[in-house]
């Protein structure tokens, strides 16, 4: 979900609350202050020790700054980003998926109404399926994103999250994910593990980096974001705009709609 810093990704701050006040910086000289002032906030919001603590942790996640800084505007024809994704070892790695495992997958559009294709296409083009999750630590990095002024209000509303998802043990000081903070199969920020994240395994845990949990919240953000059982998901049909949702990168969008389609084929 690398792009959904946009209209769906916004409307989780409008939900989550006013921005955070705490000072920002551009380098790492004022992130220590700023540590103590979010610790402040996040007091304030109910944060618990557990999540303080892994605030207290954090360092500056000089990698994210400099992922972020650095971030180019890829604007490729749907074709070649198909090719360069890998489309064809998704479609057909998709289907080996579904073809190995088709009571998790059926018991997935069962309780969400999402074709089970559409699940897989977007784990294949996150992480393809489950292969690479990151490495970035993802509470060190979502904080320093917060910290950041470029964007500090988008991401303070995902830090706060994370600590949150720390109390829950959602999360960890030692959880990994993408540069932005990232988390799991299919690579969803903090805000929306907190709003969307499935307890699939009924372990009592929601934790992105399972799969069956993770595959459920892929399901459950779609469902929730609009997605009507039944109907078409391709360009011009009504859950397009439900995938739309997912990143706001168009070229990515009918991918995943013509990989899903595929797999489905
Ligand atoms: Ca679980």
């Amino acid at each position: 979900m690398k792009t959904l810093i946009s209209a769906a990704a916004l409307s989780f701050m409008t939900l989550s609350g006013a921005a955070s006040a705490a000072t920002c910086g551009n380098d790492a000289s004022g992130f220590n202050t700023w540590k103590q002032q979010f610790a402040a906030e996040a007091a304030n919001a109910g944060v618990g020790q557990r999540g303080l603590d892994a605030l207290a942790n954090t360092s500056y996640a000089t990698r994210t700054i400099s992922a972020d800084r650095n971030q180019k505007s890829f604007r490729y024809e749907l074709a070649d980003f198909m090719r360069i994704r890998g489309a064809d070892t998704i479609v057909a790695q998709g289907r080996r998926k579904i073809a190995g495992n088709p009571t998790f997958y059926a018991s997935l559009e069962a309780a969400y109404g999402v074709p089970a294709a559409v699940i897989v296409a977007i784990h294949g083009m996150e992480t393809g399926f489950g292969n690479f999750m990151g490495d970035a630590n993802v509470v060190s990095a979502i904080s320093t994103l917060a910290y950041d002024c470029r964007r500090s209000d988008f991401f303070s509303g995902h830090a706060m999250a994370a600590l949150k998802l720390v109390d829950r043990g959602s999360l960890s000081s030692n959880t990994v994910g993408a540069m932005h903070g990232e988390v799991g199969h299919t690579q969803f920020l903090p805000g929306n593990v907190l709003q969307y994240g499935v307890d699939g395994d009924g372990n009592g845990v929601v934790d992105l980096t399972n799969l069956t949990d993770s595959l459920a919240s892929t399901a459950n953000f779609l469902r929730q974001k609009g997605w009507r059982p039944g109907v078409g998901y391709q360009e011009g049909q009504p859950n397009f705009a439900v995938i739309q949702e997912w990143n706001a990168a168009g070229v990515y969008q009918k991918a995943i709609a013509i990989m899903a389609g595929r797999i489905e084929g």
